[in-house]
């Protein structure tokens, strides 16, 4: 067979598991893409859209109920339920493998079975992991060779070592009832049934490069983190690098590709990554990030040339389309496209669709897989095996209210209880009620792969190794007004609140003290060229201590759940707040 031994008897044993027809080992190159497209294309999995407007691209619906991540449906498999924490799902291996090995017994019957090695990590960079999943879908395939090194390179990259991330998946019947997404770190294993979308069967995404390296990296002193990497350059020419985690359809892809307001001449973001970091002390002391994924799998609605050129550049070509309208002409649209809607099209279900019958045409959590290497802005550093050094980390999530647009910490223990205490209002990109209010730790709480009051036991350790830590902040683009509307223009204008970050990370910056941090002075953010009146600054920058009251009482229960677990630095800074807002 194609690999090394291990491989080849673990692949042997999952053939012996889901009897497959055939098996196809995938080696990534062009012509192997050009084949498995063919095949797609002639069983109707994809759709081939405009190949002179869109050249290199295709359609994809998923099946009505397998629309995004399905929570409730994705287990830690740990041998003791300590170790997954009480913010996670848990199953026992045996009861694991039992359960989900009844239902891929057979599976592949009739089918072929897929065999995609893949490196999240850059070649020859120390932060690498090999995974190897085996699928029975080509759409997994043509969308693994897009966000993962794909194929011989990975198998090159792993040589005779055992050390592998083995992810098996099958879509089966996509049947709700007979779906599972679980995770063994013990084992370094991987098991995903009855699900076609995205981050339920993209192995490498977030069930390797979160929830199992969010493990590793606690065992091997590192951080895996549901985070943005971006280089802002200064009229000067010099570049910061900023880490920012955002919960899911929150603002990261945006944020990563943001394109400077014309009021700030001479100033530039580069892209590194959209949705992963793999970050590590270096010699210095400072923390440097890899972005281990080779491409960007983003929310498409909303997306057009004014709020995201560099996205609408980045999917003009080779990208794989998820559930959005197909139009006329054979293109596709999407809420908040440039175009207007086309009189009539085909829905993300494959229904007639008028943009009068009253229903979205995309589904709200619609997709783009696009390689990252045809982002205008990506980054010269984005393949750095070394990664870039990280000044700042940013925490932002949606709050309404109580949250201001910035403020800064006093230092990283004081950082990491901000983060590990950070609410956000819930999305589409997971299943469920949307706008609901729940604390989601570092934009973690669905991707961390251990006892989260371990994990943030391992911030704090982390900040005790670093001699030269970036400096932590919360931002917060979604404040509203009493009528619901944002008060903060946001996207492109969010390199305003980033400039001030890195005045801060270079001892400038003008601030004032608050209870929760420090905020900027009004002034210290540049409002030229926007429509932002003092006042509305005064607005995004207050802090209403009874609401911080509230908010402060709403953690304690939030706490609770961990017990004695949660490391003494959150409670001292829990204590520490209460103190200064009563005070
Ligand atoms: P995942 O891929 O799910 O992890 O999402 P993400 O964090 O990359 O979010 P993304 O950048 O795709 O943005 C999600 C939604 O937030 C989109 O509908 C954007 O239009 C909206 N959004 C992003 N940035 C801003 C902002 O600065 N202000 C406002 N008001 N909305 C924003
Ligand atoms: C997210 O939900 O955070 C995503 C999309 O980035 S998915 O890969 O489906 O998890
Ligand atoms: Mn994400």
């Amino acid at each position: 067979m194609g690999a090394n031994s291990s491989v080849d008897r673990w692949v042997n044993e999952m053939i012996q598991l889901c009897q497959p027809d055939k098996v196809v080992w995938c080696d990534g190159s062009v012509e192997e893409r050009d084949r498995l497209t063919t095949e797609a294309l002639s069983t109707g999995e994809i759709t081939e859209l405009n190949q002179e407007l869109l050249p290199g691209c295709y359609l994809h619906r998923t099946a009505k109920n397998d629309v995004a991540r399905t929570e409730n449906l994705t287990f830690i498999c740990t041998t003791k339920q300590e170790d997954a924490g009480p913010t996670n799902n848990w199953m026992s291996p045996e009861e694991a493998y039992a359960k989900l090995g009844a239902i891929f017994e057979g599976s592949m019957r009739g089918r072929t079975m897929y065999v995609v090695p893949f490196l999240m990590g850059i070649p020859g960079s120390p932060f690498n992991k090999i995974g190897i999943e085996l699928t029975d879908s080509i759409y997994v395939v043509l969308n693994m060779r897009i966000m993962t090194r794909m194929g011989k390179v990975a198998l090159d990259e792993l040589g005779e070592s055992d050390d592998f991330t083995k992810c098996l998946h099958a879509k089966h019947e996509l049947d709700i009832e007979k779906r599972f997404i679980c995770h063994f770190p013990e084992d370094n294993a991987i098991w995903s049934v009855g699900s076609g979308y995205g981050g339920n069967v993209l192995l490498g995404k977030k069930c390797l490069a979160l929830r199992l390296a969010s493990h590793m990296g606690r065992n091997e002193g590192w951080m895996a983190e549901h985070m943005l990497i971006l280089g802002v350059q200064r009229p000067d020419g010099k570049t910061f690098y900023i880490a920012g985690a955002f919960p899911s359809a929150c603002g990261k892809t945006n944020l990563a590709m943001l394109v400077p307001p014309a009021s700030m001449p001479g100033w530039k973001v580069w892209t590194v990554g959209d949705d992963i970091a793999w970050m590590r002390m270096g010699p210095d002391g400072r923390l440097w990030a890899i972005n281990p994924e080779a491409g960007f799998f983003g929310v498409v609605p909303g997306t057009n040339y004014k709020t995201n050129p560099n996205a609408m550049r980045s999917i003009a070509k080779n990208t794989i389309y998820t559930n959005v309208v197909h139009g006329p002409h054979n293109t596709v649209w999407w809420e908040g496209h440039d175009n207007p809607p086309p009189d009539q099209g085909t829905d993300w279900m494959g229904q007639p669709w008028t943009p009068t019958c009253g229903e979205k045409g995309a589904h709200a959590n619609a997709r783009f897989t696009a390689p990252a290497s045809q982002c205008p802005s990506i980054s010269p550093e984005w393949t750095n095996p070394q990664g870039v050094p990280i000044s700042a980390i940013i925490f932002g999530a949606r709050r309404a209210r109580v949250a201001p647009l910035v403020y800064q910490s006093h230092n990283w223990q004081h950082g990491t209880y901000i983060a590990a205490t950070m609410a956000s209002e819930t999305t589409a990109a997971a299943l469920g009620a949307q706008g609901v209010v729940r604390r989601d730790p570092m934009a973690m709480l669905p991707f961390c792969g251990y006892n989260m009051a371990d994990y943030f036991g391992h911030w704090l350790e982390m900040g005790k190794k670093l001699t030269n830590a970036p400096l932590i902040f919360r931002v917060n683009w979604f404040r509203q007004d009493e009528n619901g509307k944002f008060l903060w223009p946001g996207f492109g204008d969010n390199l305003r609140v980033l400039k001030w970050i890195i005045d801060r990370c270079n001892g400038e910056g003008e601030a004032e003290e608050t209870p929760i941090g420090s905020v900027p002075s009004i002034g210290a953010i540049d409002l030229e060229g926007t429509n932002v009146s003092p006042e509305t600054m005064a607005q995004l920058l207050h802090v209403n201590k009874d609401e911080w009251y509230d908010e402060l009482q709403s953690q304690t229960d939030w706490f609770q759940q961990f017990g004695y677990q949660l490391p003494l630095g959150i409670w001292q800074e829990h204590e520490a707040l209460k103190d200064r807002l009563t005070r």
